[in-house]
């Protein structure tokens, strides 16, 4: 897949306020600070189209960007929707904030209707972490679909890595029975961007037919 064009479209504090639903979605979530929106920059291969920031808690609101791209030279151009969402996790936020942010990430996970695949993102350096755990059980209980995708590879030893993804793909087998698809990529380093790239646009293909 070739990415033609992105762009910043919107950003809502409620579901109702998104987009109108008329292209396939893919929205990014996980821990403040594992690297969403620099995911999406990486993705689109544009450095600066969704804010990024050393300080956790930058990105508070459903953030849409739509992009243009082709398969080939000679196919027509898809367009489809990115979502940058959020994270959990962030240690200083208030009680209610958090609540505002549970209210707002549920509305937009269960009602978005062209919502076709949730991205997970997970720090690839640490062992599995309980809050990342629970976020994938309750999208479960949901039965929203969800891939995972391993952030800043490059920050940490391959063998480190492959322990970690490992030791994630266990923890999930205690209450899953299939694993879903995992990722591991680099923002930094372009690494996972190709795979990435060719699953949504398996993923595109799919929900026209
Ligand atoms: N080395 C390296 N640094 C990364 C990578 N991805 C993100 N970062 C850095 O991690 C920090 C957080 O990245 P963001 O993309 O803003 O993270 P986020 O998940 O969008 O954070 P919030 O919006 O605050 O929830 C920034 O300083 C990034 O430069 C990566 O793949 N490798
Ligand atoms: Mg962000």
């Amino acid at each position: 897949m070739e990415i033609k064009s992105a762009r910043y479209l919107i950003s809502s504090a409620l579901v109702t306020q998104c987009p109108k639903p008329y292209k396939p979605e893919y929205a990014f979530i996980g821990r403040s600070n594992v690297g969403k929106s620099s995911l999406i920059n990486m993705l689109t291969g544009q450095r600066a189209l969704a804010k990024t920031s050393a300080t956790p808690g930058k990105t508070q609101l459903i953030n849409h960007f739509e992009v243009e791209s082709t398969a080939g030279a000679k196919t027509p151009k898809e367009k489809w929707f990115l979502v940058d969402l959020p994270g959990y996790g962030y240690a200083k936020r208030s009680q209610s904030d958090r609540r505002r942010w549970e209210q707002m990430i549920e509305g937009y996970l269960r009602k978005r209707e062209n919502l076709v695949q949730v991205f997970v993102l997970i720090d690839a350096r640490h062992e599995p972490q309980k809050n990342d755990l629970e976020f994938i059980s309750q999208l479960g209980k949901w039965e929203v679909p969800f891939s995972i995708v391993f952030t800043k590879a490059d920050k940490e030893k391959p063998a480190v890595v492959e322990r970690n993804v490992k030791a994630f793909g266990a923890k999930l087998l205690e209450t899953w029975q299939f694993l879903p698809r995992f990722f591991v990529t680099s923002s930094e380093k372009n690494t996972g961007r190709d795979e990435l790239l060719q699953f949504i646009a398996d993923s595109n293909s799919n929900a026209k037919s």
